[in-house]
């Protein structure tokens, strides 16, 4: 087997950008403990020649994922920190490639009786929405879950526990949110994280938008690559900032005019 991580330069980039990004998550305080896991789509830009896959860990997966057949993905480690994984990403993180049925898969990035870990915990509704993203075509590999303070707060209140209400609010705050994000966020009731249930109503909520909104736990965002997903989400967040700095100094905010964000959307 060609060595997965000799010479090759953009799988070095990518987990070099992922682990700057989950530095980034750390510092914003977006990622306590274990919080927080990242998936990308590597098939692309791994050449893995490998005859004999019998030195490597094979797990199964509780469902198939039939477009993600001979996929490959660089993922963060159950229980796993971001802090950690900043600064030595492949303790803390996983190559997977899932196998031809796509009903289990190899850890690539480890050998069968090593100390190993798995992958993160959050792993059905990361490949479930990989699937997505190969069964429409559409360009996303970063598949990215953090618990963004300012909008878990958000999930907080009644009124923003409305898709309409909510991105209305986050829009309004701040001229660029509507720029980068026009699709606004898809609203996910409170609901057992790990479960089908939540990785199904991710899922429903990413076909039309780029980030879903956990109440009370966190967001899920796609993107083309590991910054711009962070940019999303970073961008959110300072909406809702905006909106609890101005309430906390007792300013009602206005928000930007219809018309002020219809000039935007152009
Ligand atoms: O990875 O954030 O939702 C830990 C979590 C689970
Ligand atoms: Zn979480």
């Amino acid at each position: 087997m060609k060595d997965l991580f000799k010479h090759n330069k953009p799988l070095h980039s990518i987990i070099r950008e992922t682990a700057e990004v989950a530095g980034y998550l750390w510092q914003r305080g977006w990622a306590e403990r274990n919080a927080g896991n990242i998936s990308i789509n590597i098939s692309e830009i791994v050449d893995i020649e490998i005859i004999d896959y019998s030195p490597f860990p094979f797990l199964d997966l509780p469902f198939s994922y039939p477009k993600l057949a001979d996929s490959s993905f660089l993922v963060t480690g159950t229980g796993k920190r971001m802090r950690d994984f900043a600064n030595s990403p492949m303790n803390n993180g996983i190559v997977i490639k899932v196998n031809q049925s796509a009903n289990g898969y190899w850890i690539l990035s480890q050998k069968a009786g090593s100390s190993s870990f798995l992958p993160t915990s959050e792993l059905s509704t990361h490949l479930g929405i990989h699937q997505l993203i190969a069964e429409r075509g559409s360009p996303e590999k970063v598949v990215l879950h953090a618990h963004t303070t300012e909008l878990i707060a958000l999930t907080h209140a009644e009124e923003f526990c409305n898709q309409d209400s909510l991105n209305n609010l986050l829009w309004g705050m701040h001229p660029e949110t509507i720029v980068f994000v026009p699709k606004g966020v898809g609203f996910v009731p409170y609901m057992l994280p790990g479960s089908v249930e939540i990785a199904m109503e991710t899922i429903k909520a990413l076909q039309n938008h780029d980030v879903a909104l956990w109440e009370k736990h966190g967001v899920f965002a796609i993107g083309n690559c590991v910054h711009e997903t962070f940019d999303v989400i970073d961008i959110l967040a300072k909406s809702a900032r905006i909106y609890f700095m101005c309430q906390s100094a007792n300013i009602l905010p206005r928000g930007l005019t219809a018309s002020q964000l219809s000039d935007l959307k152009l």
